[in-house]
């Protein structure tokens, strides 16, 4: 955990969050701009800036959380997204995958991605 970091405080409940999923390792919940409806992000619990600051069994909660979010949405199109670093769009410094449903052409990432 780090004092600083808004996903730590959502973890921590310090923030409030819709939140969608809870371990001991991961959590999940929907982001505040979302790109389509649903979108949502899952982080590992362990703080890190970036993917290679994360533990793999971390990492592998995280992706198989993020599959069976895809799966409970009933998601047949959509992006999973990591950014690391700010010339590759990452704003929170802590890891989140995004899972961004794309329910139609122009929902979700538009076709000049990145698109934030
Ligand atoms: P990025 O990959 O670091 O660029 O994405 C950060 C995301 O975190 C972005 O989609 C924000 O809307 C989202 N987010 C959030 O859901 N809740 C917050 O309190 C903050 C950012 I700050």
């Amino acid at each position: 955990m780090s004092a600083a970091c808004i996903f730590c405080k959502i973890i921590k409940g310090d923030i409030p969050s819709f939140k969608i999923f809870e371990s001991d390792k991961t959590f999940a919940f929907l982001d505040i701009g979302p790109l389509s409806k649903g979108h949502s992000l899952i982080i590992p619990k362990h703080h890190g800036a970036k993917l290679h600051d994360i533990p793999d069994d971390q990492l592998a909660e995280v992706l198989s959380v993020t599959k069976r979010i895809a799966v409970a949405q009933g998601l047949e199109n959509y992006n999973i997204l990591q950014n690391n670093g700010r010339i590759a769009h990452q704003v929170v410094d802590h890891v989140h995958f995004h899972l961004i449903p794309k329910p139609n052409e122009t929902e979700g990432l538009g076709v000049g991605w990145p698109t934030k």
